[in-house]
């Protein structure tokens, strides 16, 4: 696998080399995962890129709920131009594109009105592990493979991508490390694939997984699976390994098999176009820690 773990040294270290690349580009990309746009983003990244043109591409858009997708797309627009993509068919790019023209020649304007020539726009793709950077670094490159890795820091020569005329793009991707907020944030971005599901235990993971699709795609899950639902997310995992027929001799489910299956069905879009996160979860949240604030007065 290559998805690395994240220690304090691994983060600082990604951080220096983000900052150094930071300084050449003049608009971002930022890569988020349209079934987790909550847990996929970094919230250190607002701080860096504050005077930064932005865009925000909800990536996966074919593994997640279409209209949810539209929830989160109208929740960060009030912040940036959002786009969802699919970077392996190359759908929403045409969108992305046309935004970035439109940027770049906003730029240009500025410079000229102060009396300097036109020059060429950089471009940097930025997103935590497994997001698609690499991917949509090779459609933007219109390439098939690059070089890229995912290890922060690794030093080589800067290289820019010619995207168009006028338009560069930086090889080499912004890691951004995932967040630990909660364990729930932890267990989606394991559900995802965006870190080492090994790192958690992956029974747990499962479990979790199990528990949110029951809540909000059991339709999904009992066609898939062909499953009576059943109350209690454990049993319900139990009772996807003895369907699959992973079970011991003696009868018990087998239920490392039985959470690697989950696991894969889920990642690879098999379940159905799921959702993990939408905007309102994290607004009722904020309310739900407001009013407290306001009882504690
Ligand atoms: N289904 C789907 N898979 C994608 C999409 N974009 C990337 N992937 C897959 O996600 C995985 C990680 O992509 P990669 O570009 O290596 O991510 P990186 O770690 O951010 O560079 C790969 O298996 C890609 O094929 C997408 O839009 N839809
Ligand atoms: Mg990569």
């Amino acid at each position: 696998m290559k998805t690395i773990q994240w220690f304090p040294g691994h983060m600082a270290k990604a951080l220096r080399v983000l900052k150094e690349h930071l300084k050449m580009v003049d608009i971002v990309l930022e890569l988020l995962d349209a079934r987790i746009p909550y847990s996929s983003s970094n919230p250190e990244l607002d701080k860096l890129i504050e005077n930064k043109d932005r865009i925000v591409i909800l990536n996966k858009k074919d593994l997640a709920d279409s209209q949810i997708t539209r929830e989160w797309v109208d929740y960060y627009n009030q912040k940036a131009p959002t786009f969802p993509v699919n970077t392996m068919t190359g759908s929403g790019l045409k969108e992305v594109m046309e935004e970035i023209n439109r940027k770049a020649d906003q730029i240009n304007e500025r410079l000229q009105k102060r009396g300097r020539n036109s020059r060429n726009i950089r471009l940097m793709i930025i997103g935590i592990p497994n997001v698609g950077k690499s991917a949509l670094i090779n459609r933007l490159a219109k390439r098939s493979s690059a070089k890229v890795e995912n290890r922060p820091g690794v030093t080589r020569g800067k290289q820019w991508i010619k995207v168009k005329e006028g338009l560069m793009l930086l090889d080499s991707p912004g890691i951004l490390w995932p967040k630990f907020e909660n364990q729930d944030v932890g267990y989606r971005l394991a559900a995802t694939g965006a870190i080492r599901s090994e790192v958690l235990d992956e029974r747990e993971v499962a479990y979790h997984l199990t528990r949110w699709l029951m809540d909000k795609a059991a339709e999904e899950l009992k066609t898939f699976f062909d499953v009576e639902i059943v109350e209690d997310p454990y049993e319900m995992m139990l009772a996807l390994g003895r369907k699959r027929g992973f079970l011991m001799s003696g009868g018990r489910v087998r239920e490392e098999q039985t959470a690697k299956m989950i696991l894969k069905e889920f990642r690879d879009g098999r379940i159905g176009q799921i959702s993990l996160e939408r905007p309102l979860d994290f607004e009722k949240k904020h309310e739900t820690a407001v009013e407290k604030n306001v009882k504690s007065d």
